[in-house]
């Protein structure tokens, strides 16, 4: 029939046939899942196309803005979370520091947020091919970068002003954080770094390939390059390949037998542009350095001295040779590192493998165990070898949860058995503690500013030295740091301390208060005024400070035990960041001051430059016919940075120094 054949009419109507659960009742409700299902299915069958259609890309626009919004959101929340549960291990309070909001915690940027895995740092130019002499690579003479150099010292105050507002305003929290007293930039995360480690990374050196305009050395520096030229012929003439030159009687000493001074002046080399003398010692290190020898050497110095050397050498010259002696000599030492407790003891026998604590005690030196971080971690990261890192972040991990520290301040010894501090109640800045104070912020800058807790217990053990070691001396008004020994405060200051100006100073770069800038400035005068009330105008060791006026007195008193000078370099090392950091000429002055006394009463004229035994005494210093590795390593250095106006001569936004004036990569640089 025609019914048959013709299409259906169009129906204008949706016909709803009600089976008789559906019907249950007239106006029943019934609200069964399986009711619902079938039901919603119906209807969506009976939708036309175009319906169906327009539903569902409304559905899948709206999952995509989900997705979008979900992880844009994500981080932040997961930021919080970790700061929550960091609040919750982190005790006790600094007294007197304050979470300034400790509910809002930035979230990590984009960049950042995997650095903690420090693996995965943004990749490095390959340095050239070896042995090619470069000049000292991103070092090479520049001319003055005054613009730099200005936005550099800016900076600076911007983070110092920006506290203030933070004070004043709320929201600035969003752009600045005040973190337990610090003021933090924003692009911190919580996360401590990764212990694993996936690829060894490349050699800092690139900026070597930056062709930028060179710098003229000026006459101060000239006169640093003559000073070192002169200790080096000594040791050249008299000591090559020993430990240390002893320039009056022309001969040697050794300690290790790893010709210390080489490896300690061979970063100075490249910086001052001593190109012949560099390769020299490069063949040495290349075939003469042998650390299989059955020696004992110290963890501490010839971590600092020798690794650190090494290391710095490789980055600064991208030269192979310093990274394989640098991984021999830091596997040789991992030893120490088998104790009870897992601090390590103080000596290695690099060649037997075996380590051991000095022979009258089973201690070892706080800052020792706590001042060989940057290198290993270095190392491990050059490497991609996860040991060398681990080894050294448990010892500071152990140490961060000790108790029998006041206000921060550490004792300075820590038994190799127990993990525990011994003799408790001593506390200094200077012999056996300085360093782990130095380390606690330079590990936290290396690593990307991300281990809160070393950050806290820098923070932490500054406001100790406030509160317990500052004085002011008389006549003049000096701040200085005395010593603590159960309970009774001594004057006494070892030129050691002096270190501390410029780690304050590197701090408040950093966007730690402003006040250890104030700090700094007012430490760094009195080691200089350590030098300048001297008849020599050299340092002794240690001083006293006198606390009350008594006429005739100057602010410095000397015991006739104390008045050597071993031509350490701390003062010119803090003169040398105060001058970075503010420009001021005066800091420049000290330091030439203190190069020509160095001149005056040090240098021996048939080559080198020698300890001597009393400051006191212009017309006879009395020589120790000694001259340290640090002398090169450190003190020369410090001094051609002081007197450079480049920023660009070892940037410190991209690299930090060990404690023997070795510098060593940022790993995420500023
Ligand atoms: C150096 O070996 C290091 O600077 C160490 O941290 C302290 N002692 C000497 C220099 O004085």
């Amino acid at each position: 029939s025609a019914a048959a054949t013709s299409p259906p009419p169009r129906r204008d109507f949706i016909s709803v046939t009600l089976s008789p659960e559906e019907a249950v009742g007239a106006g029943g409700y019934n609200n069964s899942k399986a009711w619902r299902r079938r039901s919603c299915w119906r209807k969506w069958k009976q939708l036309s196309r175009l319906q169906r259609s327009v539903i569902l890309f409304l559905f899948a626009f709206l999952a995509v803005c989900g997705v979008i919004s979900y992880t844009s959101m994500g981080e932040p929340w997961k930021s919080l979370t970790n700061k929550s549960l960091d609040d919750q291990r982190t005790e006790p309070e600094v007294p007197g520091l304050k979470l300034a909001n400790p509910a809002v915690l930035p979230a990590p940027q984009k960049a950042d947020a995997n650095l903690g895995d420090y693996a995965e740092l943004s990749p490095q130019k390959l340095p050239k091919p070896p042995h090619v002499w470069r000049g000292p690579s991103n070092l090479q003479i520049k001319p003055p970068r005054r613009d730099v150099r200005l936005k550099t010292r800016h900076d600076t105050s911007r983070v110092v002003e920006e506290q203030v507002q933070a004070d004043k305003e709320e929201k600035t929290e969003k752009s600045i954080i005040s973190w337990r007293g610090a003021v933090i930039e924003p692009d911190q995360s919580t996360e401590p770094p990764s212990s694993k480690i996936k690829e060894p990374e490349k050699p800092s050196s690139v900026e070597a390939e930056d062709q930028k305009e060179p710098v003229p050395i000026n006459e101060r520096q000239m006169a640093v390059i003559e000073a070192f030229r002169h200790a080096w012929k000594g040791y050249k003439d008299f000591a090559w390949g020993h430990d240390e030159l002893k320039p009056l009687s022309k001969s040697y000493s050794e300690w290790f037998g790893l010709g210390l001074t080489l490896i300690d002046a061979l970063d100075t080399m490249w910086i001052l542009g001593l190109k012949e003398e560099f390769e020299e010692a490069r063949k040495w290190v290349a075939n003469d350095l042998v650390f299989e020898k059955n020696v004992d050497v110290n963890l501490f110095e010839s971590t600092i001295r020798i690794l650190g050397g090494l290391l710095s050498t490789y980055h600064l010259s991208g030269d192979s040779i310093f990274l394989e002696k640098a991984k021999d000599i830091g596997n040789r030492l991992m030893p120490a590192f088998k104790t009870p407790s897992k601090i390590p003891y103080s000596d290695v026998n690099i060649g037997r493998g075996t380590a051991h604590p000095p022979r009258w005690t089973s201690d070892s030196t706080v800052a020792e165990v706590t001042s060989i971080q940057l290198e290993f971690r270095e190392l491990s990261r050059l490497t991609g070898d996860e040991k060398f890192q681990k080894a050294v972040d448990e010892v500071m991990k152990h140490v961060h949860t000790l108790s029998g520290k006041n206000d921060g301040l550490v004792p300075m010894f820590i038994n190799t058995n127990s993990g525990q501090f011994t003799h408790l109640g001593v506390y200094t800045l200077g012999a056996r503690a300085d360093s782990y104070y130095e380390y606690l912020l330079k590990q936290w800058i290396q690593g990307g500013k991300k281990e809160n807790e070393l950050l806290e217990d820098y923070m932490r053990a500054i406001e100790g030295v406030k509160k317990h070691l500052l004085q002011k001396s008389q006549p003049k008004e000096l701040t200085f740091v005395g010593e603590l020994a159960h309970g009774h405060f001594s004057a006494k200051m070892d030129h050691l301390v002096c270190f501390l100006p410029g780690t304050l100073a590197l701090g408040a770069h950093n966007g730690l208060t402003a006040d250890h800038m104030k700090l700094a400035e007012a430490l760094v005068e009195t080691c200089y005024q350590m030098y300048a009330q001297v008849e020599t105008g050299l340092s002794p060791e240690i001083v006293h400070f006198n606390l009350h006026a008594q006429k005739g007195h100057k602010d410095v008193e000397i015991k006739p035990a104390d008045r050597h000078n071993l031509l350490r370099p701390e003062t010119v090392e803090s003169l040398f960041y105060m001058y970075r950091f503010t420009g001021d000429k005066k800091y420049q002055d000290w330091g030439w001051e203190i190069l020509q006394n160095f001149n005056k009463y040090t240098r021996v004229p048939t080559g080198g430059y020698t300890s001597i035994n009393n400051v006191q005494n212009p017309s006879n210093p009395e020589p120790r016919d000694k001259m340290e590795s640090f002398f090169l390593g450190e003190t020369l250095k410090y001094m051609f940075l002081l007197f450079s106006d480049d920023i660009d001569l070892i940037n410190l936004d991209k690299y930090v120094f060990n404690t023997e004036a070795h510098p060593l990569p940022i790993w995420v640089p500023a």
